[in-house]
């Protein structure tokens, strides 16, 4: 069933860009993950936001693989308010009450801090995103660097952190985005 399918899986990668790793003269292992990925729509993975640090807010993420990186869409309820910087961090613990078990900024190509339309970023920065009075809050965007799939930069056990204030996307390492007021662990 997954034979068919190995051609157009091929075709496909070769539109990646960025630091995906994953292309036509990979092992077959990796194609047999792109085929599964390409067999169901495109691999995902989910996290469900749980508060930290005595915050009070939820959500969820979700993280789909499709052609030119990954597709992620955050939502919270009951935030505070403003900008808010959102990474992907890179120990998928959430077990902390600060969240501080889930590392730091996932970065497996050892770049600096940055923002995501940045060249120079950490494959977790996903930049910031606005909170309405209402507490309500949305960030979409399509991270080229990342997969859901099996590989050197896959979100897979990993953390999505949201943190208390803005990333200035400059300082290093973390943008002195402040505490870490929500974790769910990407799975
Ligand atoms: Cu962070
Ligand atoms: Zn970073």
């Amino acid at each position: 069933m997954r034979h068919p399918l190995l051609a157009s899986s091929v075709l496909a990668s070769l539109f990646f860009t960025g630091c995906i790793f994953v292309h036509a003269t990979d092992s077959s292992h990796s194609a047999e993950a792109k085929a599964h990925a390409h067999a169901a729509g495109g691999a995902r993975a989910n996290a469900t936001l749980e508060a930290r640090s005595s915050a009070m807010l939820s959500g969820t993420a979700s993280f789909r693989e499709q052609q030119g990186g990954v597709l992620i869409e955050i939502e919270v309820h009951h935030a505070p308010p403003g900008w808010h910087a959102v990474h992907v961090h890179e120990k998928g613990d959430c077990s902390a009450p600060d969240a501080s078990s889930a590392g730091g900024h996932f970065n497996p190509l050892a770049k600096n801090h940055g923002s995501p339309q940045a060249p120079e970023h950490h494959c977790g920065d996903l930049g910031n995103f606005w909170v309405d009075e209402q507490g309500e809050g949305r960030h979409v965007l399509l991270m080229s660097e990342l997969t859901v799939a099996d590989g050197p930069n896959s979100v897979r056990g990993r953390a999505l952190i949201v943190h208390a204030g803005v990333d200035d996307l400059v300082t290093q390492p973390t943008g002195n985005a402040g505490g870490r007021i929500a974790c769910g662990v990407i799975q």
